[in-house]
């Protein structure tokens, strides 16, 4: 059996609604829809423009329900919703209380993280919810929003999408696992922590797996895209729990990077790696589809590129990264991880501020500073890699890329060359595919477990090779 299913998948740089058809040696996507996620900066703060997005991810819906008409089954099965994690909507009596935050929104700063570990001290949090600290963790970002008290709900981004297409409050648990408000060994809400740091639990909705059904899409929906009943499913909403999912894991001694805005770098596990290690190593034990652990830690991804390419008022990627192929001679690499990077703003001056503060000679024309952001991506990327290993005790011997930075031919040789590692690139729709696939697999057209899911992605995509060109060097040391 075959079924066509509708994956809104919405990055922190772009959204797409695909169209996958699944079934037991099919896997396709057909773009239904792709549109750009631009935040709003109003005078309190930066915003996500969740307004367009759900307009966009409603049209493309539409176009979804007809190209699903052309194929075997003729209709759409189920739609799936997944987006960046942490952030939120409020609502009172089921209106939202002013515009979702972005979690790049600067003035919110340390104020979230200084209250809450006032009350619960960072080793404690870490073993009560197993997370990296970020300081944008919902937990955190709560802290600091008065509008907490005067809700009756808090919905993730997915999750409050998914409510204004069916009605049903809910909350998906991988995408709540980066609240820092879920136990990160029972995965149910952490009561006692919410009640000691005076949170409203009244606000936490219940929690529902990947697979599940939330609800049907309500009537003023269905009509408006021309699909009567169809039912919103679970999907890992968190998209990096998505995107995990579309791992074509061949081995089970290899690592992922998820590799968008930012670089997710680590393992699945069976359990969470606790110790004090790895809190101050800053990984994170996300919750990923069917209980599995992500130990990642979360690095600079293709955002300082995106910024720099920004502020130099150019969009053409592919020439730029060709101009740094021809780039003679070492490039200077810098920490993407200091926080400097991590708001909207000039990254190439901010490159060149970090370079004269560390006595480094910054890199001067565009080639020169996309060949150093893509060799300081890579370093910092194996070293989280050889971090993921010593923590966990799991060997890794292939570094799998996934996501658009994964058509970075530039950096993924480079992830290979400092790791020492080979990397098999792609897909780069792995978040859109693990959507998809939890969807097939709930409307019973793929039979098994993750292994069984990645094998078909195996079987239906085409993934590139780099080798790395000191493999001897690693093996020696
Ligand atoms: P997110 O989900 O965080 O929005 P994506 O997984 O969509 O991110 O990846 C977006 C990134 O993919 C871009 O910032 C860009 O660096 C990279 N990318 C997109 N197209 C190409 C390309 N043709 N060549 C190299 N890199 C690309
Ligand atoms: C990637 C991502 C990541 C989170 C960050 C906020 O899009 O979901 O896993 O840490 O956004």
């Amino acid at each position: 059996m075959t079924v066509a299913v509708a994956a809104v998948d919405l990055g922190a740089s772009s959204g797409r609604v695909m169209l996958g058809e699944v079934g037991p040696d099919h896997l396709r996507l057909e773009a239904a829809a792709r549109f750009a996620n631009e935040p709003v900066r109003t005078p309190d703060g930066l915003h996500w423009n969740l307004l367009e997005l759900y307009r966009q991810a409603v049209l493309g819906l539409g176009t979804a329900v007809r190209l699903a008409a052309g194929t075997r089954t003729g209709r759409l099965a189920s739609v799936g919703i997944d987006s960046w994690a942490v952030d939120y909507g409020l609502l009172r009596d089921g209106r939202l209380r002013g515009i979702p935050f972005h979690y790049r929104d600067e003035r919110r700063g340390e104020a979230g993280p200084a209250a809450v570990h006032a009350v619960v001290p960072p080793e404690e949090l870490f073993a009560r919810n197993g997370l990296q600290h970020l300081p944008f963790n919902t937990v955190f970002q709560l802290a600091a929003d008065p509008r907490a008290h005067e809700a009756d709900r808090l919905l993730l981004v997915p999750d409050l999408l998914g409510h204004w297409l069916t009605g049903a409050e809910v909350t998906e648990r991988t995408n709540a696992s980066t609240t820092g408000l879920l136990d990160v060994r029972t995965g149910e809400w952490d009561d006692e922590l919410v009640a000691r740091l005076g949170l409203p639990r009244g606000v936490l909705s219940d929690l529902v797996d990947p697979g599940d059904t939330i609800g049907a899409l309500s009537p003023d929906v269905a009509s408006a895209v021309g699909a009567d009943g169809l039912p919103l499913v679970a999907v890992g909403s968190h998209d990096t729990a998505s995107a995990v999912v579309g791992v074509p894991f061949e081995r089970a001694d290899a690592a992922y990077i998820s590799l968008g805005t930012w670089g997710l770098v680590g393992l699945e596990l069976d359990a969470p790696v606790l110790t004090e290690d790895a809190r101050r190593a800053n990984f994170t034990n996300e919750r990923g589809v069917d209980g599995t652990i992500r130990f990642l830690t979360n690095v600079m991804g293709t955002w300082v590129l995106s910024e720099a390419m920004r502020a130099w008022g150019r969009t053409d990627l592919p020439e730029l990264l060709a101009a740094a192929v021809d780039v003679r001679g070492d490039v200077p690499v810098f920490d993407v991880r200091d926080p400097r990077f991590v708001p909207p703003g000039d990254m190439p001056a901010r490159i060149a501020a970090w370079c004269e503060e560390h006595e480094v000679r910054p890199p001067g024309d565009p080639a020169t500073t996309v060949g150093s952001i893509v060799q300081s991506l890579a370093a910092a990327y194996a070293r989280a890699l050889d971090r993921a290993a010593d923590l966990s005790g799991q060997r890794v011997e292939v570094v799998h890329v996934v996501g658009g930075g994964s058509q970075n031919a530039l950096l993924c040789q480079a992830i290979a060359d400092h790791s020492g590692r080979p990397v098999v690139a792609g897909p780069v729709e792995a978040t859109a595919l693990g959507n998809v696939l939890v969807q097939g697999r709930a409307a019973g057209a793929v039979p098994g477990g993750l292994g069984e899911l990645r094998a078909l992605v195996r079987r239906t995509h085409d993934l590139r090779r780099f080798t790395p060109a000191r493999a001897a060097a690693r093996m020696a040391t």
